[in-house]
């Protein structure tokens, strides 16, 4: 990799570049350079970014927009150019390579270690909402198109069934019949879209606890990254999202599926962050549907890891057999236990929304 590093604008001479972070889709490197220097170096999965021009576009206006109103490289994810000054790097064998500054004095977390930390990642998530809120969206290209298209998720998710090439839908039967029973109500939100009850806004997609960095020593936040999937969307399905990965008391994989609970302390501290950074912004019932939000992205996920188990995992990486069966019992388990609190979610946001 280190030949790849060169081909970039560093300041001093690449030293190292070793596998850095858990991403499930990108291939993610830490170059370390004797100016002394840190860069994240990172290859794009053009497996599954089918435009990746149009999503480098993306990543290059947005950043440069949210530049021009917070103007440090620790604030604003920040990318290197190419010795030949391009955005990104192609290469003969058809591998797409970015470059970005390392966000110094940073911390990014896996999992919640304390409820202010969660909310902290809250802040961050809805003021990158806010700031975006006057992004030109037309501009943007749909990076995955219907990626939280979660009717389309589960036609998906049939197609898989359907074929069940390698045989393994015998052995999830619980788990299908899980996804089945909550088929109607999955729409949900795309049909409220469809009928225009709710706005489109310039949403981040994936909003993991993972992919925002919050400052070392004042675990406050810093920037937001991984924007890859920056696109309109809804912004329940940003909240949602963030909640589903981490407002559960375990990893996204844990196998010992008494230690994943939902966390209803953790799934408040989330919803007073993002309200108090956003919610101004938000029309009353982009409010209301924040709870299905949080219910709807944790399914969809489950859905989408449990297509890729029966499809014989191609999309997300995995590192040990079952991988993604267990991620989505996970999944299947938060569902389970939003519903059980269902009344209280609502009244938790109603609550902070007076
Ligand atoms: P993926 O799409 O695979 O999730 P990310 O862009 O989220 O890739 O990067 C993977 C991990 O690398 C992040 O979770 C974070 O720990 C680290 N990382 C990414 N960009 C930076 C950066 N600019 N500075 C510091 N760490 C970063
Ligand atoms: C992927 O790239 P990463 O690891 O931050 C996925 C998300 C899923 C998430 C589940 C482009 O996110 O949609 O919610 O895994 N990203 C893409 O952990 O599909
Ligand atoms: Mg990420």
């Amino acid at each position: 990799m280190l030949p790849i590093a060169q081909k970039f604008r560093l300041q001093g001479t690449p030293l190292s570049c070793e596998r850095y972070g858990s991403g499930h889709i990108n291939e993610t490197y830490l170059v370390k350079t004797d100016a002394p220097r840190e860069y994240i170096l990172q290859k794009i999965n053009n497996r599954i970014f089918k435009d990746v021009h149009g999503l480098m576009e993306n990543i290059s206006a947005v950043t440069a927009f949210l530049y021009e109103k917070t103007p440090d490289p620790r604030r604003v994810l920040t990318l290197v150019k190419t010795t030949q000054g391009e955005n990104y790097l192609h290469t003969k064998d058809d591998e797409y390579f970015r470059m970005y500054e390392f966000v110094t004095d940073s911390i990014c977390l896996d999992m919640v270690e304390t409820e202010e930390d969660f909310y902290q990642s809250a802040v961050a998530f809805g003021q990158f909402q806010e700031q975006l809120s006057a992004f030109p969206a037309d501009t943007l290209h749909e990076t995955i198109p219907n990626f939280h298209n979660t009717i389309d998720r589960y036609r998906q998710f049939h197609e898989a069934l359907e074929k069940d090439i390698l045989g393994r839908a015998a052995a999830c039967r619980a788990e299908i019949d899980f996804v089945l029973a909550r088929e109607e109500e999955a729409g949900t939100m795309v049909n409220m879209l469809k009928e225009g009850k709710l706005p489109l806004r310039v949403t981040h997609n994936d909003t993991k606890l993972n992919n925002v960095m919050l400052d070392a020593k004042e675990r406050t936040p810093l920037c937001v990254i991984d924007l890859d999937t920056v696109m309109p969307g809804l912004a329940a399905n940003d909240f949602g999202d963030s909640i589903r990965f981490g407002a559960s008391t375990a990893a996204e994989d844990e196998t010992d599926l008494s230690k994943v609970q939902f966390s209803l302390p953790l799934y408040t501290a989330y919803a007073k962050g993002f309200l108090s950074a956003c919610g101004d912004q938000l029309t009353p019932l982009e409010k209301d549907t924040l709870p299905l939000g949080a219910k709807l992205m944790t399914l969809e996920c489950g859905v989408r890891f449990l297509t890729d188990y029966l499809s014989g995992d191609t999309y997300f990486r995995i590192h040990r057999e079952h991988h993604n069966l267990d991620r989505c019992r996970t999944q299947f388990k938060l569902v389970a236990e939003m519903e059980k609190c269902w009344d209280e979610m609502a009244k938790i946001i109603a609550d902070l929304s007076k």
